[in-house]
């Protein structure tokens, strides 16, 4: 008897659960869909990264012998919800069961739960185990826990899963090298070229297929060249691993004008939709460091981005679901303005993160959280808004990873669930790490007035405005000490350049 196996566009992994006991006689069901496509308009380059990967995907199953029913967007009759294309696969195929692997988000959660009853037919929801830490796993360790912290769950993954552990202690002696991953890159430096994907005729029509379809999404599809098969994702795997990787540690946090990737993976995507392995890609560092090829710095922190950060923020988004994308603990509501679809600012840093996420729907993690996260903290920009934004620009975006990213870690509009202290900083960060300021109109040393880097006084102004929720944190008082030893007349000051700042920024444009 035929069972239906549907394979989700985030579930492209020849080992995902749903697959795992796959008979030739059985069906498995990929489907381009319009209700993905569109809960929110997302970038250009993710969708046609996604269609091509999908389409690579169930060639490498057809080739493999087994049966494939791919619905493609373009057909006469597109399906046009995960629902309805399952339901036309149930009629013709009439399958005695369903499998699937459960979904990243919950909105699609909520959807499969009700097709045993839409169908009549039994469904089996199975675990993502591609995940290092399942629900039960996470739960356990969160439970009674006062304040959620990732350093904690980190070593406890690290004990579970055995990378860089020598014995019961971590291998270099402590645990955590975060102190070796914040150095500014010198002009002598220049990142190692990337090799390319052109693509083939199926991406490319794809790629035809989307900007035909959505031309009016936001994004650039010029010059797409990522990975879309498993056997291109582990080569740029093994060039990552070899070529960047030895320098991925000291220069995390460093950004680089005209630079998008500098050492770091561009591996996000891949991991997400399943062609890489969480598993893999931290085993092939781990070997790298053990062949002295890379540096415990490096290796460290590239593991603890995996084994500690993405499977926490797993955690997080599956246990505070539903309700969590509506915290707003501080109460934030400004509309996100007109230029982050456009990349149209003076402020340089912003409009070279917002400029390349538009290219390339990639920023790296000190961008998203540093310069772009700390402006919609500072500016009070709505929660909402802002984690549509994110969830529409980021080709490695879903709501399991973007939200508690955009909720807890930049707008702290959780209250700080997991986060100690919001990430506010000035403009002398942005400074200190980049060469931004440099081509900047503002001036990053001037704290008032027209030409002073708006950082600057908005750092002020959102300690002032939050006073009331953020003043008990022990981990700001020392700004809140400088803000009350300020004159009266400079509070003044910082309050009126702050609101005619925002009172100005452009906003109500469509994207
Ligand atoms: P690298 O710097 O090479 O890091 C290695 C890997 O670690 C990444 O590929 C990723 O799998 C993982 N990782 C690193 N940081 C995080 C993190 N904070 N949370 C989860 N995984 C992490 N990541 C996404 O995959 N999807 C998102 O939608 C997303 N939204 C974000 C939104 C905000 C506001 C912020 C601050 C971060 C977000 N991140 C998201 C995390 C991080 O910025 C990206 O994973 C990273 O920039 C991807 O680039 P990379 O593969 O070159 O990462
Ligand atoms: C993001 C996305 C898009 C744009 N399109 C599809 C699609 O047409 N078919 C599909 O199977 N998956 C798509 N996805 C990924 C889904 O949105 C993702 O599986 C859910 O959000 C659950 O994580
Ligand atoms: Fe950004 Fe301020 Fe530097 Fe300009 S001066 S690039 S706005 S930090």
């Amino acid at each position: 008897m035929t069972v239906l196996r549907f394979v989700l566009g985030d579930q492209l992994s020849r080992s995902v659960s749903s697959l795992r006991d796959v008979a030739p006689d059985d069906v498995i069901l990929l489907a381009e869909v319009g209700e993905e496509t569109g809960y929110v308009r997302h970038h250009k380059r993710k969708i046609a990264f996604l269609f091509a990967a999908m389409r690579h995907f169930a060639e490498d199953l057809r080739q493999e012998g087994l049966r494939v029913e791919y619905r493609t967007l373009d057909e006469d009759a597109p399906a046009d919800s995960f629902t309805a294309a399952l339901m036309e696969a149930v009629q013709r195929h009439r399958p005695e069961r369903v499998v699937v692997t459960e979904p990243g988000e919950w909105r699609v959660r909520q959807m499969m739960e009700g097709w045993e009853r839409a169908l009549g037919l039994p469904v089996e929801i199975r675990p993502d185990d591609r995940f290092l830490c399942d629900h039960a796993t996470f739960e356990a360790w969160a439970e009674g826990l006062k304040g959620l912290r990732m350093e904690y769950f980190y070593r406890e993954m690290r004990r579970r899963t055995g990378f860089l552990m020598d014995g019961e202690a971590p291998v270099g002696g402590r645990w955590n090298f975060d102190f070796a991953n914040r150095e500014r890159l010198p002009a002598e430096i220049e990142p190692p070229p990337r090799p390319d994907f052109p693509p083939d005729a199926e991406t490319q029509a794809v790629l035809d297929l989307v900007s035909r379809r959505f031309g009016n999404h936001f994004g650039d599809l010029d010059g797409f060249d990522y990975p879309v098969t498993r056997q291109d994702a582990l080569r740029y795997l093994d060039w990552f691993v070899e070529d960047a990787l030895p320098r991925f540690g000291p220069y995390q946090d460093a950004m680089r004008q005209g630079a998008p990737l500098l050492f770091h993976s561009h591996l996000s995507a891949l991991i997400n939709c399943g062609l890489l392995g969480p598993q893999e890609c931290c085993l092939r560092a781990d070997d790298a460091y053990h062949a002295g090829a890379a540096p415990i710095e490096a290796v460290e922190g590239f593991i603890r981005q995996i084994i500690g950060w993405r499977e926490f923020v797993r955690g997080i988004y599956w246990r505070e679901m539903p309700g969590y994308g509506e915290r707003n603990a501080l109460g934030a509501t400004r509309p996100l303005p007109d230029f982050f679809w456009t990349g149209e600012t003076e402020m340089n840093c912003l409009a070279q993160a917002i400029g390349e996420t538009k290219r390339n729907a990639y920023a790296h993690h000190i961008q998203r959280l540093m310069v772009l996260g700390n402006f919609c903290l500072l500016a009070g920009l709505d929660p909402t808004a802002v984690q549509e934004w994110y969830l529409v620009v980021y080709h490695d975006a879903y709501e399991w990873v973007e939200m508690p990213n955009v909720v807890g870690m930049i707008l702290f509009a959780d209250g700080g669930l997991f986060a100690s202290k919001p990430y506010a900083a000035s403009g002398n960060y942005i400074h200190k790490m980049s060469d931004y300021c440099e081509n900047c109109v503002f001036d990053v040393t001037r704290k008032l007035g027209p030409r002073a880097c708006p950082f600057n006084y908005l750092y002020w102004d959102f300690l002032d405005r939050n006073g009331k929720t953020l003043r008990g944190n022990q981990r700001l008082r020392q700004p809140y000490q400088t803000l009350d030893r300020m004159s009266g007349e400079r509070r003044t000051a910082i309050r009126d350049d702050a609101r005619r700042f925002l009172d100005r920024l452009p906003s109500g444009g469509d994207y």
